[in-house]
């Protein structure tokens, strides 16, 4: 981060620039209100002037440490199945790729709740996940092609399930993506699905009508299982900085958001609103994506993404 490299400048020496280091703390994305309590923490240092670089990282590294979750999030499966894993956000941030990581991730995952960030619920099924091999157990995913919005999205989605190799609910364009998701769910019931992800299309955050035809897939699922879904995941695009806290205060408002995928951190986003949305909405976020590649996606981890951070 640059606004390290100028603080270590000021610390050989000169007086701190507050204003300069006000400006990096928010071009990292960290937003308004963690820059003043950060600034604050530091000023209220006594002499401060002689303090290291090291204890001013420690200092960022502290206060950003005290708003993220200690325990790492997980995902649980439902008791009953499926688990529905319900995927939103605006245009382009990376919603379809990010499904079809999840899909491969949960697919492929052999229940080391700890390693992996999946915690089977009940004592038996850990055992059972324990005698499981990896491909005779393996969960099976389902995916929800629920965005018949946009040209070519079915299709798009199509090529990563068959690439994946698991199935997909399918609809007709212009069709009602509630309607889709309820039939989704009653296939993923009568196949013992284990995780039913549905990929819904791009919307901004502005637009209220739009945002009701998600509380109308929420609805529709609900139905089915008052509990489902389980997971409403908001993928946000970390290059688009800012934005990203007012696009997850409105998807929150209307749908209850239980965690974010954060997409796109091998760009030219800092990353630092996974702090700003943490602190001021309280949701967390659970997974990570660094590029177009299918593994280049993994669980949120706290320690790592500060150390990169700061
Ligand atoms: N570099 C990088 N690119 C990504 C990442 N995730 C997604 N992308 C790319 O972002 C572009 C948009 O991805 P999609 O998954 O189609 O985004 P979407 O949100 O489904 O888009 P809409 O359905 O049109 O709203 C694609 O070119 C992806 O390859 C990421 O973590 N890093
Ligand atoms: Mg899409």
């Amino acid at each position: 981060m640059k606004f390290l490299e100028s603080l270590a400048q000021q610390f050989a020496g000169k007086p701190i620039d507050w204003d300069e280091l006000e400006e990096g703390l928010i071009r990292a994305d960290l937003g308004v209100p963690i820059t003043t309590r950060i600034i604050k923490t530091l000023q209220e240092r006594e002499a401060w002037s002689v303090l290291g670089i090291g204890d001013a990282i420690k200092a960022v590294r502290d206060e950003i440490a005290q708003i993220l979750p200690i325990e790492p999030t997980l995902i649980r499966q439902a008791k009953g199945k499926p688990t529905v894993i319900l995927i939103v956000g605006v245009n382009g941030t990376g919603k379809t790729t990010s499904t079809a990581k999840l899909a491969r991730y949960l697919g492929s995952a052999r229940f080391q709740p700890a390693v992996r960030g999946i915690l089977p619920r009940t004592r038996s099924a850990r055992q059972d996940a324990e005698r499981c091999t990896k491909d005779a157990c393996a969960p099976r995913v389902m995916l929800a092609a629920a965005d018949t919005f946009r040209a070519a999205a079915i299709e798009q989605l199509g090529v990563w399930a068959e690439r994946l190799g698991v199935e997909m609910i399918r609809g007709q364009y212009g069709a009602d993506p509630a309607a889709l998701c309820y039939e989704a769910y009653q296939t993923a019931v009568k196949h013992e699905i284990d995780w039913l992800l549905c990929d819904t299309a791009g919307r901004q955050h502005t637009k209220t009508n739009l945002m009701a035809e998600l509380q109308k897939v929420k609805r529709a699922l609900g139905k089915l299982d008052p509990n489902a879904p389980q997971e409403t995941l908001l993928v946000v695009d970390a290059t688009t900085g800012g934005n990203a806290l007012s696009q997850a205060r409105e998807f929150h408002n209307a749908l209850g958001l239980t965690g974010l995928i954060v997409t796109k951190l091998d760009g030219s986003g800092k990353g630092g609103i996974v702090v700003a949305i943490q602190d001021e909405l309280g949701i967390p976020t659970r997974f990570v994506g660094t590029g177009e590649n299918i593994d280049d996606f993994a669980p949120f981890d706290r320690q790592k993404y500060i150390e990169n951070l700061v």
